[in-house]
């Protein structure tokens, strides 16, 4: 007896050992790949709500659609109304979501989109119509590489997918073989490498070297940001006078500045260079503010005898209001921040801002202050431009460290998909000149902007 109720037991363990080895070997075999493996009981779970047909949103993106057993009703079927819902701007995005379904429906592996893979282009909407002569431009060392694929991505991402403008980036060195090759593959229009000239980056032979080194020395002692940087004041010099007379730049009539880690948070669904032209707009800003007074102590000296000296430039129905709170006399410093800028490259090639920059230049502030490109496009679109020329683009919502642009109105924000927290918006920060932009115009400030302050 005891002897028969041994073999019963050893009868009972070979059977619970197959059924362990049965478990494992089904569990494994669900997920090749995906790092993990799942219990019986999310498979089934998975089944349940592919069988019930509730839409691939039951599902988490590239799990439980693997095994073709699965398959039973593919999860693309239960999406079409929601995708023919959407309005033409959101395309793009419909678009992706069908190719992925489609893809997880078939595939064995987790769904990879079938495209060539060095450009977003073949997945994207394109924008119908023609396009302006416009340009992305960059300026940019070979370190900044990573900093400026960021910012790429977000443009690319939120806008130029759908619109492929060129992109130029420009250098004081020669791009490398890594920036010239991450910088392609992320964009989606042509993409063009420039080396500046050396007589645009460095210092004019009227400058007096000496004079220049001690004032770095001071601005270095007085902790001024970039105050003791030769190559920030060249850059500073090159983006105000230069960059838009680089031989790339010349065959463009319209310029978008991007700058290393910004970011764009929501969706650019319509052609910000068309609406430039045909609005009749010639500069464009997102963020204002009132500029460090001890980089540009006789900015605005230099600025009035300009004034005096060139009267037929300054525009009738300029934005002196914006500048200047005593008409003229003194500057409140006020400037559009140059780091993004949309702007035309024709005004900035005219004889009347070639005369200020020069004029500028030969005074020295460049290199005997710290004078910055935002103040110098500022003062320049300011009183060379009449003021229906600047445009305020709420829509374009945007970050450069430490400041963010966050569309007013909630409405606005949805309908572009934005993802900036509205209560990092600067505009109605007391540091900021956009309420003065608004008053000038005579613009009512956007709704719902006090709860947003
Ligand atoms: N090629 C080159 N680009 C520079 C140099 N210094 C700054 N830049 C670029 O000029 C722009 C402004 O510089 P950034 O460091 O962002 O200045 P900030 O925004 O004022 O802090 C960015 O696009 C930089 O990549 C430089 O020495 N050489
Ligand atoms: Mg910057």
């Amino acid at each position: 007896m005891a002897g028969s109720q041994r073999y019963l037991r050893y009868i009972l363990f070979a059977f619970l050992a197959l059924v362990v080895i049965f478990f494992i070997s089904a569990s494994s075999g669900v997920g090749p790949g995906q790092g993990y493996t799942q219990k019986a009981s999310d498979l089934l779970k998975g089944q349940g709500s592919l069988y019930q047909g509730s839409g691939s949103n039951t599902v988490p993106a590239g799990q439980g659609q693997n095994d073709n057993k699965l398959d039973a009703k593919p999860p693309a079927a239960a999406k079409p109304t929601i995708e023919a819902e959407k309005p033409a701007v959101l395309a793009a995005s419909s678009t992706l979501a069908a190719a992925a379904a489609t893809s997880s429906a078939h595939d064995t592996t987790s769904p990879n989109p079938k495209q060539s893979s060095s450009s977003t282009a073949p997945l994207a909407h394109k924008a119908p119509g023609p396009r302006m002569n416009a340009t992305f431009v960059t300026l940019a060392r070979n370190s900044d590489v990573w900093e400026i694929s960021r910012s790429i991505r977000q443009v690319e991402d939120r806008f130029n997918h759908a619109y492929n403008y060129d992109w130029v980036f420009l250098n004081d060195a020669e791009f490398d073989e890594t920036f010239i090759s991450v910088t392609t593959a992320l964009t989606s229009g042509r993409t063009r490498y420039g080396k500046i000239d050396s007589a645009h980056w460095g210092f004019p032979d009227f400058i007096d070297q000496e004079k220049a080194a001690k004032v770095r020395e001071d601005m270095h002692e007085r902790k001024i940001i970039y105050g003791d940087s030769v190559s920030y004041r060249h850059m500073c010099r090159y983006e105000s006078g230069f960059f838009f007379r680089h031989e790339l730049m010349l065959e463009y009539e319209w310029y978008w500045r991007v700058e290393p880690s910004i970011e764009l948070f929501c969706d650019v669904s319509y052609d910000p260079f068309k609406f430039m032209a045909e609005n009749k707009k010639k500069y464009s800003f997102v963020l204002s503010l009132y500029e460090y007074e001890a980089t540009i102590p006789t900015l605005w000296d230099s600025t009035k005898s300009f004034m005096k000296e060139h009267p037929e430039h300054i525009a009738e129905g300029n934005s002196m209001q914006f500048l200047s709170d005593d008409g003229g006399e003194t500057y409140n410093h006020c400037h559009f921040w140059s780091n993004f800028e949309v702007g035309n490259l024709d005004w900035l090639r005219s004889k009347a801002y070639i005369d200020f920059f020069e004029h500028l230049d030969k005074d020295g502030g460049f290199f005997y202050e710290r004078w910055g490109d935002a103040p110098v496009h500022s003062i320049a679109a300011g009183l060379m431009l009449k003021k229906e020329e600047i445009h305020f683009f709420n829509d374009i919502a945007y970050y450069h460290v430490p400041f963010t642009h966050c569309p007013t109105g909630e409405k606005l924000r949805l309908e572009n998909k934005c993802h900036c927290n509205p209560k990092d918006n600067f505009d109605w920060n007391g540091y900021s000149c956009t309420k003065r932009y608004f008053e000038m115009n005579k613009i009512p400030l956007p709704e719902g902007y006090e709860k947003e302050q």
